[in-house]
């Protein structure tokens, strides 16, 4: 895993993304948003009268639960109830005339709720097959990154061949590299392409020769990849706390999360948890708050531990469901306010050797 600025990648070689970020764009998106909600509500209002009872909101409300990934209505009394809470953010427990600025209002909280979900680990698949690196090459950036590049190398004794090497590390897929280190791009695609341009071991190193040398090898590595393109899972996650402000806000979808999380923790005979849970609360919520599960991101790690020392957990006190909520709740909010002062980001580049199956049913807002 390596760390980077929070690049993106739009480059014409993305062929998939799964991520929450279209959700994002339409709610965010004033007017084409709008003309989404123009649609829903026009096909919800069956009669016609520019409001919708709560007879037929229920297509709305049966969408919202099975993305929220809740079974059908009528198959469990919990369900049901979260059904009637989705319901009534709708209605406000009014006799059910929902006009279309209430719904709109509502419909964007939830979307933006599930959008902070599946923006939490978004995957772009990428066809890596020279182009891109054919069209750094040629651009104006190529000599000054590639001078800095040189320049932030440090072999004592290395050859001409170590410093491209090690200038191809430093590549990244927006440069239109797959990852050098996965060895089946280094014996296909690097190391023949250095034979074949003849770097000579010899060499001397200058800042001169490295540019030219590398700039041919490059040529031929795009070539190489012309003719057999990498497939790249390419992953990127900044986490800057807006995951977790989306939950705090969203009120209902917090308290369905901290319901669940406080459910399947241990308790007294008096219905207490122990503050030791905490730490294991947080992990429950994580997904919710677009936080990645304990162990998984390093740096994320020490941010969430300096957090929970400010909450004496170890002092191993007992407090009531509401309380262990409260303090969670705040925990969340200290973690957030770290993230917003000094967001982390993390990206990863794997070589794909086998077709991925396409592994998220994404909600499409027009499905709703
Ligand atoms: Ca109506």
């Amino acid at each position: 895993m390596e760390e980077q600025g929070s690049k993106s990648v739009t480059k014409s070689a993305e062929v998939e993304v799964m991520d929450g970020s279209d959700i994002m764009e339409l709610v965010e998106n004033d007017k084409v948003f709008s003309n989404f909600v123009d649609h829903k509500f026009r096909d919800l209002d069956r009669d016609c009268d520019g409001h919708l009872s709560v007879k037929e909101l229920q297509p709305a409300v049966a969408d919202i639960g099975a993305a929220l990934g809740l079974p059908a209505q009528g198959t469990s009394a919990d369900s049901d109830h979260i059904y009637a809470e989705v319901l009534s953010e709708f209605t406000h427990g009014k006799d059910g005339k929902v006009s279309k600025t209430e719904f709109k209002k509502v419909l964007s909280d939830f979307l933006l709720g599930m959008a902070a979900g599946l923006k939490r680990d978004p995957i772009v698949i990428l066809r890596i097959d020279g182009e891109d690196l054919l069209e750094f090459i040629d651009g104006p950036s190529f000599e000054p990154e590639m001078t800095s590049i040189f320049s932030e190398i440090d072999l004592p004794n290395g050859s001409l061949t170590d410093y491209i090497n090690k200038a191809f590390e430093k590549l990244t897929v927006d440069k239109g590299m797959p990852p050098v280190l996965d060895s089946w791009v280094t014996s296909n695609i690097i190391a023949p392409a250095l034979q074949s341009c003849g770097v000579g071991q010899d060499q001397p190193v200058s800042q001169e020769a490295f540019l030219v040398e590398f700039r041919k090898v490059a040529e031929t590595v795009a070539q190489r990849l012309k003719e057999q393109p990498v497939i790249v899972a390419h992953s990127e996650n900044t986490f800057d706390g807006t995951g977790i402000r989306r939950l705090l806000s969203n009120k209902f979808e917090l308290e369905k999360t901290l319901d669940t999380a406080v459910k399947s923790m241990a308790k007294d005979h008096n219905g207490r948890i122990s503050k030791h849970c905490l730490r294991l609360g947080l992990d429950l919520v994580a997904s919710s708050a677009g936080l990645p599960p304990f162990g998984a991101v390093y740096q994320m790690d020490q941010v969430i531990g300096e957090s929970c020392k400010m909450f004496n957990m170890d002092d191993g006190k007992l407090v009531k469901e509401d309380e262990f909520k409260k303090l969670l709740m705040e925990l969340l909010g200290s973690i957030m306010l770290q993230l917003e002062g000094n967001p982390i980001s993390v990206s990863t580049n794997s070589v794909v050797h086998e077709p991925l199956t396409s592994a998220s049913s994404l909600l499409q807002p027009s499905s709703m």
